[in-house]
């Protein structure tokens, strides 16, 4: 654990506030300490108010020069930043699997994601298009550009530490602007030894204060970010409770916000379904990352027919899951992030029975292992009507819940406050085709014969309702960080109006 630290040039008592330089801060020291065995990974001395003010300043400073960069330049220090991750993938990923319990292979993964997403940045670079028009006006040109925004602040979530700053920063850097980030107070060293790679990396262009960094213990410095004009668009990552507070703040000062929030995502297994296919599609959707994935599967929608062979061979294959340190191989499952979490798998647990519900297997915290937040993957017989499988539990519990034809199934999958993500499994092309229809899926992503976890960076991520209509990543999501201006240019003698308007 300490040579990955080091290799890391982590310390035991690491400095949480970046900008120009390290900005220095009175605020509190903030422990980090892993979910695997409650070791003390390091310390991090937060940012004050002072300090976070300070990293604003320099990161509007910053933006007013790098945003006459050119953008394939920009993109060139991205391209080093992203073999810079290259270089680091596994001590980082080491890291991420320390942090937050994820195992190994997914940390490693979640820093693969990041590097994909430096390099989908760099041939961004040189495509930032804007559209040009024909203007209705004789002598008249019009086109639109696309200008660099501003301060981006990048709110992110304990579940992906590297990933999801990696889509917003990434996209943002090249884009012309800076970002200031706020990781998760449960993953701070994960930021801390990101941002020193970007910023180690970006030093010799003199532009490391490209990429902010201010560590909070507490919601204050979110808060904070979310009122500040001087950030002109906000992305943040984590419950609907948190984006709520978030696109109000952001939404009264009429900035932008992108919110990726909660998910419920389901999948809806057809009685065609081929099982080589839903089994280790629903696995590692329902039990990935413990079931702490935005994306994770929730819900498990079975058509009646082949509900008792699902359940079955579901068990059966949970019965194999080892549970333990995500570290060690062969380990499929680590600890949940917190006691907080345990908590919430409790209550959930503790419900399934009071509103109808049975409990298949699984169902509670395992004991003897290194700390107490290790639990069990539960699978659980649930109906549609259950008020607990409307809400998200950041846990591994799947709820089973039977249905008789397609359109019920569909009507499952949207009949939750959440959108982000759903998937269905199937042979048949025309029940495909009504789940991705217009009158399908309601998500923000619509799966095949895969789950709903695990989306590459090319498409567009996010979803809709109380997932909040954001949308990272890949695809045109790169607008969001850039302003646009649409540009009319006269270069006749006459001065026409536009609707054929005459004044005067
Ligand atoms: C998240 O859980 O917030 O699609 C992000 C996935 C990952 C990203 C998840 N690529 O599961």
């Amino acid at each position: 654990m300490r040579d990955t630290l080091s290799s890391l040039g982590l310390e035991a008592t690491n400095p949480g506030a970046f900008g120009k330089g390290v900005v220095t801060s009175a605020g509190p020291t903030l422990i980090s300490s892993s979910p695997i065995d409650g070791a003390e990974l390091g310390r991090i001395v937060c940012a004050d108010v002072a300090a976070y003010e300070q990293v604003v300043a320099d990161a509007h400073e910053v933006f007013l020069e790098w945003r006459k960069v050119p953008a394939p330049e920009r993109g060139n220090l991205v391209r080093k930043i992203g073999n810079a991750l290259r270089d680091s993938k596994h001590s980082l990923g080491k890291l991420v699997s320390l942090e937050m319990g994820k195992i190994l292979p997914e940390g490693e993964g979640e820093v693969q994601e990041a590097i994909d997403i430096a390099d989908f940045a760099v041939g961004l670079s040189r495509q930032l298009y804007g559209k040009s028009m024909h203007s209705e006006r004789r002598h008249h040109r019009m086109y639109e550009q696309w200008h660099p925004l501003g301060v981006i602040g990048v709110i992110t979530a304990f579940n992906f530490p590297a990933a999801v700053w990696a889509w917003n920063s990434m996209i943002a850097a090249v884009c012309g602007d800076t970002v200031v980030w706020k990781p998760s107070e449960l993953t701070p060293l994960t930021a801390v030894a990101i941002n020193s790679i970007c910023r180690s990396v970006a030093k010799e262009t003199g532009f490391e204060g490209v990429f902010s960094l201010v560590v909070g213990d507490g919601p204050d410095l979110g808060k904070r970010i979310a009122s500040d004009r001087r950030v002109p668009c906000v992305s943040a990552t984590g419950s609907c409770r948190m984006g709520r507070e978030v696109a109000k703040a952001v939404g009264d000062r009429l900035g932008r916000s992108i919110l990726e929030l909660g998910g419920n995502n389901a999948v809806i297994v057809m009685d065609d379904a081929d099982m080589e296919l839903v089994m280790p599609g629903v696995l590692f959707g329902a039990v990935g990352t413990a079931g702490q994935r935005c994306t994770t599967i929730r819900r498990a929608l079975v058509h009646e027919k082949i509900y008792d062979t699902f359940v079955e061979r579901m068990t059966g294959a949970y019965r194999q899951i080892k549970i333990g340190n995500p570290l060690e191989k062969g380990v499929l499952m680590g600890p949940l992030v917190s006691q907080t979490a345990v908590e919430a798998y409790k209550a959930a647990i503790g419900r399934v029975a009071k509103e109808g519900g049975s409990i298949l297997y699984g169902g509670n915290v395992v004991s003897g292992l290194a700390s107490p937040l290790y639990v069990e993957p539960t699978i659980v017989r649930a109906h549609g009507a259950m008020e607990l499988v409307k809400e998200e539990t950041f846990a591994p519990i799947l709820y089973v819940i039977p249905f008789k034809g397609v359109d019920e199934a569909i009507a499952l999958n949207n009949g939750v406050p959440q959108g982000l993500s759903s998937a269905i499994f199937t042979r048949n092309i025309t029940i495909a085709e009504r789940f991705l229809s217009a009158a399908g899926s309601d998500c923000g992503i619509a799966n095949v014969n895969i789950g709903t976890s695990g989306a590459e960076i090319g498409g567009a991520f996010g979803g809709e309702k109380d997932t909040g209509g954001g949308r990272e990543s890949g695809s045109d999501s790169w607008k969001q960080y850039m302003r646009r201006q649409t540009t009319t240019i006269n270069y006749g003698d006459d001065a026409p109006l536009a609707q054929g308007v005459v004044f005067g």
